[in-house]
């Protein structure tokens, strides 16, 4: 069922769910869910290069597991909001994107409401922007203190929580970490990373971001994964065959064809006084050999 807008931006109902999809004309496509503002899908050069999980609970209601969840207010249950934050099991609109020189895109909003002001009661505008280019696919989020002038300012830590498609998470291996900072969050123990990062098990773990793209190796195929200078960690997290079998919305194997490689700011909350506004943005590109 497709509801035409005009250009390459469609609403669409999947899975019982209202979404956008973005299709560019060279055939690479996107689907956005208007639930937790949440990218599904991105197939480019005939590949799907997101992971959802056919368990996934797309009702309206749970967070989704799979595509790309924003994790906001909060990351993880660094604070006392619900696990991720609230942004990815809420409603966004759906807003007129303005000028780009994507190929496709497509921007939601999400702002301060009852929902909201029961968790946090800080005024908020969060806009999600997703955009289409030749080969690539770029989220960005930006949010603004929306208060008065005298109101205080607020904090907030987030994440962009991608997963990726891999053919098999024990023969990739992810490059560009080399020399960063690790929390080991399984362990609680800290370091520094040597050589690429590869996986036998669950693993979680907290990077201080590279300034350079990250290279993820599956296979015979490669994607750059880059970060705004504004997302100052990389998460990277596989749930293993253990985890995988205890989670009810990922199947027991489903470890084995995903890998989360998030962009985020943990470590060291953004502040926003009243009128501020931050923006951060991951962008994923299919390297040469696609
Ligand atoms: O980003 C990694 C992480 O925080 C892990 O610790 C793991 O819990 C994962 O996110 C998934 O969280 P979720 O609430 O979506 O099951």
């Amino acid at each position: 069922m497709s509801d035409p807008v005009p250009g390459l931006v469609q609403r669409e109902t999947f899975r019982g769910q209202p979404c956008i999809r973005l299709s560019a004309r060279n055939g690479d496509t996107a689907l956005l869910s208007l639930h937790g503002a949440q990218v599904l899908s991105w197939v480019a050069q005939g590949r799907e290069r997101l992971y959802l999980s056919p368990d996934a609970v797309l009702d309206g209601h749970a967070a989704i597991r799979g595509g790309i969840p924003l994790c906001f207010p909060q990351f993880n249950q660094r604070g006392p909001l619900p696990k991720h934050g609230f942004a990815r099991t809420l409603p966004w609109l759906h807003m007129p994107a303005g000028g780009s020189d994507a190929l496709a895109c497509v921007c939601l909003e999400l702002t301060d409401n009852p929902a909201t002001r029961a968790w946090w009661p800080e005024r908020f505008a969060a806009h999600l922007a997703v955009s289409l280019g030749d080969g690539s696919l770029r989220v960005q989020l930006a949010v603004r203190h929306t208060g008065k002038a005298d109101d205080r300012p607020w904090n907030f830590t987030t994440a962009l929580h991608t997963y990726l498609r891999v053919d098999d998470v024990e023969r990739t291996l992810l490059d560009g970490l080399d020399g960063c900072a690790r929390w080991d969050a399984l362990t609680d123990a800290r370091g520094v990373q040597q050589g690429p990062v590869r996986f036998a098990g669950e693993y979680d773990s907290v990077f201080s971001a590279p300034a350079a793209p990250l290279h993820l190796h599956d296979g015979a195929h490669h994607l750059q994964i880059t970060q705004s200078a504004s997302l100052c960690n990389t998460v990277v997290w596989n749930p293993g065959a253990g985890l995988s079998a205890r989670l009810a919305d990922l199947p027991p194997d489903g470890y084995r064809s995903m890998l989360c490689v998030e962009a985020a700011q943990i470590d060291q909350p953004v502040a926003l006084a009243p009128g501020q506004q931050w923006q951060g943005w991951q962008e994923l590109r299919v390297g040469p050999n696609g």
